[in-house]
């Protein structure tokens, strides 16, 4: 038992990373089912869908799971209302600064761990009382800030008391340990679980994760200040040409639309946006989630345990 593992009552300081449109039930469900905690990803979701999606999870599994809040989501008021309506107890947040929420999620009891990409958002974050925060490194997949992982998650765990969760570039045992060397108590996994059984994406998706070597990511939208980063293919080579070169944004707009969508949903890798971290290359076959988070803590104890700093 840790501090991550006591605030969230699940067995292992795992949670999964809130992917658009990816993080649904089938995947959260096993999340929570094996002792990590599953995370409903409610950005670009109705109040309807989510009401759904929370009430399909609850039929996997009954272990704890979390909601994350997508805070640049229009609908975000209805979301937050149906979360604390459904009972939920634990939200994550991205994207932005969760303090319009802060004071009606915790007067209705909910733990808050918002996600930060600098140590000085995470102060703040503690100083209106989140709970946890995750510190995410720009090797992670989708929105990132400009810190590594391996400064941020430091910078974080040195500024502030409460627990931090390191995310970015994690997806096994060597990750997990270089995560609690940096003063983390908890981990953030993203791309690890793209390429599970159970995630509720077509196999054309798996098969870029699992084919993926590190340097198949590439970060779109940096000079709009809003970097992305999302697997190359020919939607990413037009979308850099115009982003360096002419920086049409009505181009750049025709692009992206419905782009992940086109991913997700209808597995086309050619012109979809395939959100996923660095650390892609590692994964290198898809496994039931249950075996991933196995693997994750058995390697993790087996790492430890060989490490010989010989100083
Ligand atoms: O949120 C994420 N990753 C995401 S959200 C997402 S959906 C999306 N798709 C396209 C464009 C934009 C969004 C895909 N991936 N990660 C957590 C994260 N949070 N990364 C960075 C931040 C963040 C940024 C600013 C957190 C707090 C923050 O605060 C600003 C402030 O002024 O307080």
């Amino acid at each position: 038992m840790n501090r991550v593992t006591k605030l969230l009552n699940i067995e292992y300081p795992i949670i999964q990373g809130a992917m658009a449109r990816i993080a649904m039930a089938p995947l959260v469900g096993a999340v929570s089912n094996a002792g990590g905690l599953g995370v409903i990803a409610s950005g670009g979701m109705s109040a309807d869908m989510l009401r759904e999606e929370i009430r399909k999870t609850k039929t996997i599994t009954n272990k704890p799971f979390a909601v994350n809040l997508m805070l640049l989501d229009k609908s975000i008021n209805e979301l937050v209302d149906v979360l604390i309506e459904e009972g939920i107890k634990i939200v994550t947040t991205g994207a932005g600064n969760p303090k319009p929420y802060m004071e009606n999620l915790k007067q209705n009891g909910i733990i808050v761990i918002p996600v930060v990409p600098t140590a000085t958002i995470a102060k703040k974050m503690e100083a209106i009382g989140a709970d946890a925060v995750v510190a995410e490194g720009m090797e992670a997949g989708g929105h990132v800030g400009e810190l590594t992982t391996m400064a941020l998650t430091r910078q974080v765990t040195e500024a502030v008391s409460i627990p931090v969760l390191a995310a970015g570039g994690i997806a096994d045992g060597h990750g997990v340990v270089a995560a609690w060397a940096l003063g983390a108590e908890g981990v953030q996994i993203g791309t690890r679980f793209l390429a599970s059984e159970e995630c509720p994406v077509p196999n054309t998706f798996k098969e870029m994760i699992v084919g993926a070597t590190d340097t198949s990511t590439v970060l779109t939208g940096r000079r709009a200040g809003h970097p992305v980063r999302v697997i190359k293919n020919k939607m990413t080579d037009q979308y850099l040409e115009i982003e360096y070169g002419s920086y049409d944004h009505d181009a750049l707009e025709a692009i992206t639309v419905g782009s992940l969508r086109r991913a997700v949903v209808d597995g086309d890798m050619e012109t979809g946006s395939i959100m996923a971290g660095q650390i892609s290359g590692l994964v290198s076959e898809v496994k039931p989630v249950k075996t991933i988070i196995e693997e994750l803590i058995a390697d993790s104890k087996r790492v430890l345990s060989e490490i010989d700093l010989s100083l």
